[in-house]
């Protein structure tokens, strides 16, 4: 095992402050819950079980359409990046996985980086492809699209890199590459809606051809931006069709901040599981559009009520179930290690959460037609304080009662200002 980045005497010192108070909050809650019939223990071992990635590209700083403030100290790297994942989950013991993104993610030694990584303690997700910017010394221009470009050579090399994003996925032990495209129109008239989506279906049964036996295609909705007007795969609609149009290995992601505003995410959600489609989540959280702010952040009860859905899969074994959990975040004014360390805990607080609902009860309120009652048997578990169990996975696993005051007790971020001068601006920011 390689050296972990956080001394771990540091957070044995910092948990002995905390494990008093933990323990009775633990035994309180346990308490609690047992007058429910629900052993603490056993949801804290279900609760251990729950993982999220995190995306590499979460770790740098991002940016808004207007500005970017740097963050000193920022991963400059693959390797960097890695350095910062393995702080996450050192801390948090939520997030082992790591989704990375191509060609942001480059590396002239796989080897050096497959080795590092699981000296870590971590492995790779799902890759994500890139056709939504021009990389240096590409052959064409994306500015007009690029699974979907009326030019057939523009196509074919959107699809001959997500072919190549494959092959660097089978090096690193992927099993999943996530399609987004930026493709779409600006102007009413732009775009001819169904010749595009035709063009999307066979670009990406191209790619689908390419995909090993146990691999699986993720497609990633978005209702608009970059395009303004409309997009290809403009919703779970559209990319239904797609999956079902490619194949069993071809499923949906949500990215919870891809809708419109008061969309219903978590029925998508049920509608997804119901039909085999669901392939996984990009989890943040969003007010007004694509704000990729930090998961329950602002809605944490929309976030409860996905997981509400996804419990009940889980506790029917639903046939095929077996979503991809990663954040998606973009981190502007918070150190994006904090950040994506609380992010991990809160969505492993919605996952327990869920997990406490009583599933008889609500169902016997429901055919019984007593909505009061149904509401409030839901929101019960939603109401529960949970933190304790959460904390109690961290400190079990090995990681902080508290991460993010392990963290700055750390000074990983002013070390790493002085280690890592900022050369060029790195590749980060909102996808
Ligand atoms: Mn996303």
């Amino acid at each position: 095992m390689h050296k972990l980045p956080i001394p771990t005497e540091l957070i044995e010192h910092e948990n002995q402050k905390l494990i008093g108070e933990l323990n009775r909050d633990f035994d309180t809650l346990g308490e609690k819950l047992s007058r429910r019939n629900i052993d603490i223990e056993a949801i804290t071992s279900r609760t251990a079980t729950f993982e999220v990635a995190i995306p590499t590209w979460g770790v740098g700083t991002g940016g808004t359409r207007f500005a970017r403030f740097p963050e000193a100290g920022e991963p400059r790297n693959l390797m960097e990046k890695l350095e910062d994942c393995a702080v996450i989950q050192q801390l948090g013991r939520a997030s082992p996985t790591l989704s990375p993104h191509f060609p942001w993610d480059t590396s002239d030694d796989w080897n050096a980086v497959l080795e590092y990584t699981h000296a870590l303690g971590l492995t790779f997700d799902a890759v994500n492809s890139n056709t939504f910017q021009d990389q240096p010394g590409q052959n064409y221009s994306y500015k007009f699209g690029s699974l979907t470009h009326h030019d057939a050579a523009v196509r074919q090399q959107a699809i001959a890199h997500n072919i190549n994003c494959i092959e660097l996925g089978k090096k690193i032990g992927s099993k999943a590459i996530t399609v987004w495209i930026a493709d779409g129109s600006n102007f009413a008239g732009q775009q001819d809606f169904t010749h595009s989506f035709e063009l999307y279906l066979q670009s990406m049964k191209e790619i689908y051809q390419h995909l090993p036996d146990d691999w699986q295609l993720f497609i990633e909705h978005k209702i608009y931006e970059p395009a303004l007007y409309s997009t290809v795969i403009q919703d779970w609609g559209s990319s239904y069709l797609a999956a079902i149009e490619l194949g069993n290995k071809a499923k949906c992601l949500v990215d919870l901040g891809h809708h419109a505003p008061s969309t219903n995410i978590e029925m998508i959600v049920a509608r997804l599981i119901q039909f085999k489609k669901l392939a996984g989540f990009h989890f943040n959280d969003s007010k007004y559009g694509d704000d990729d702010l930090d998961a329950g952040s602002i809605a944490p009860f929309q976030l409860f009520l996905i997981f509400n859905e996804l419990i009940t899969a889980e506790n029917r074994h639903a046939e095929t179930f077996q979503p991809a959990y990663m954040l998606d975040q973009s981190h502007n004014v918070t150190d994006p290690i904090e950040s994506l360390i609380a992010s991990a805990s809160m969505v492993r607080k919605s996952y327990t959460q869920a997990c406490i609902v009583d599933r008889e009860a609500l169902q016997n309120f429901q055919v019984a037609n007593d909505p009061m009652m149904a509401h409030k048997t839901l929101t019960a578990a939603f109401e529960a304080d949970v933190s304790a169990v959460v904390a109690m996975t961290r400190y079990r696993a090995g990681g902080a009662i508290d991460p993010i005051r392990v963290y700055r007790a750390s000074q990983y971020r002013n070390n790493k200002a002085k280690t890592r001068p900022q050369e060029i601006s790195s590749s980060s920011g909102i996808v």
